[in-house]
C-alpha cells in the first residue's frame, strides 16, 4: 500500500539569472575530472547504449570508460540482427583493471544482453565500488508492455537481483512492472505508480526513479522515491507527443553525466528530461529522420548550454 504520509516534492525549474556566462567552460580547471564506467552493448548501427553513452558523457566533460557486454550489428528493433555475447571478456578485463589500480566514480549499466553478463556485472560492482561510488542501474529489457527480443523470465529475475546492488534504478513502467511482478497497465494512476516505487526500493536500491510519468497535462518526466529521506519527488518537462528508440539511454546518460558534474539530483533529472525533449523535437523536424533513433548529435550544443546554465 502507498504510505500517504510521505511527502511528494514536485521540483520547479530554476531559471538561471545569467544565461551563458562568457568564458565559463565546462571543467576548465575548476573540478577534478570524474570517471564513469558504463557497461552496455555496442550496437554498430541504431543509436543506443554505448553509441549514445560515450559521446553524450564525453561531451559533458566526464571521462567515459566502456565495458561492452555484447556486439550487435544493429539494435534488436530491426527485423534482423547479429548478436555476439562478450561475457568471456568481462573477467579478464576486470582482472587487468584491478592490477592497474583503476577506479571509477560511477558505474552505470544499461542493456546487458545475457544472464551471464548480469552475474558478472554484479561481481564487478562488488569489486569496484565503495561508499563514494554511484551505482546507477538502468534495467533495460522492455518497453510498451513487452520484453525486447532475446529476453525471458530468467533474464527478468537476474535483472531484479542486479537492482539490489544499485544506489539508483531508472526503469520505465514496463520494466518496473516486470521487476516487481505487477501486471502492466499503461493507465496506472499516480498512487499505483507510487506503490510500484515502494516495491522497487524494497528490491534493495536506495532510490527508484520511474521514467515517462506525467504529473500534469502537457508535461512528462519522472516520479521517484528516495528511501533514505522517505520522500517521493518528481521532475517534469514539456511533453512531446512522439516516441523514439534510444531516448531512455539518452535520459540515463545525461543524468549520470550531470551528477558527475556536481549537479543535484533534481538539476540532473531536469536537464536529462529537457534534453531528451529537445532532442525528440529536433528529430521530428528532420525530413530525413531515421526510424531507429534520435538526432541527439545535433542537440549536443543545447545540452552543454543547459549544463553551463545550471552549474
Ligand atoms: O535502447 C535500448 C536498447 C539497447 N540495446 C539494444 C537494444 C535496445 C532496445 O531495443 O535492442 C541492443
Amino acid at each position: 500500500m502507498v504510505n500517504y504520509d510521505y511527502n511528494l516534492i514536485i521540483h520547479t525549474r530554476k531559471v538561471s539569472a545569467e544565461k551563458l556566462q562568457q568564458g565559463k567552460l565546462l571543467g576548465k580547471g575548476i573540478k577534478p575530472m570524474k570517471r564513469i564506467l558504463t557497461i552496455q552493448d555496442i550496437s554498430c548501427v541504431g543509436k543506443c547504449s554505448l553509441t549514445i553513452a560515450l559521446p553524450v558523457i564525453s561531451a559533458m566533460g566526464v571521462e567515459c570508460a566502456v565495458l561492452p557486454t555484447a556486439l550487435l550489428s544493429n539494435h534488436t528493433m530491426f527485423k534482423s540482427f547479429t548478436f555476439d555475447d562478450l561475457s568471456d571478456q568481462i573477467s579478464p578485463i576486470m582482472e587487468c583493471w584491478k592490477n592497474e589500480g583503476i577506479t571509477f566514480d560511477a558505474i552505470y549499466t544499461g542493456y546487458l544482453g545475457s544472464v551471464q553478463d548480469i552475474d558478472l556485472v554484479k561481481k564487478l560492482i562488488a569489486d569496484f565500488s565503495n561508499d563514494e561510488t554511484l551505482v546507477f542501474i538502468d534495467p533495460v529489457m522492455a518497453d510498451n508492455g513487452k520484453l525486447y527480443s532475446n529476453f525471458d523470465d530468467t533474464y527478468v529475475k537476474a535483472n531484479t537481483s542486479l537492482c539490489a546492488a544499485a544506489d539508483v534504478i531508472v526503469p520505465n513502467l514496463t520494466e518496473a512492472c516486470l521487476l516487481t511482478d505487477t501486471p502492466y497497465r499503461e493507465d496506472m494512476t499516480i498512487d499505483e505508480k507510487k506503490e510500484l516505487l515502494l516495491k522497487l526500493c524494497s528490491l534493495g536500491s536506495k532510490t527508484s526513479v520511474l521514467t515517462g510519468v506525467s504529473m500534469e497535462e502537457g508535461k512528462t518526466g519522472v516520479l521517484g522515491f528516495d528511501s533514505e529521506k522517505k520522500e517521493f519527488f518528481s521532475v517534469q518537462s514539456e511533453h512531446i507527443d512522439a516516441s523514439f528508440h534510444g531516448t531512455g539511454d539518452i535520459f540515463s546518460s545525461v543524468t549520470v553525466g550531470a551528477l558527475m558534474n556536481g549537479l543535484s539530483w533534481e538539476q540532473s533529472l531536469q536537464i536529462a528530461a529537457d534534453y531528451t525533449g529537445a532532442t525528440i523535437k529536433a528529430t521530428l523536424e528532420d525530413p530525413k529522420k531515421p526510424w531507429y533513433g534520435v538526432n541527439f548529435e545535433q542537440t549536443i550544443p543545447q545540452l552543454i548550454n543547459m549544463l553551463r546554465d545550471a552549474g
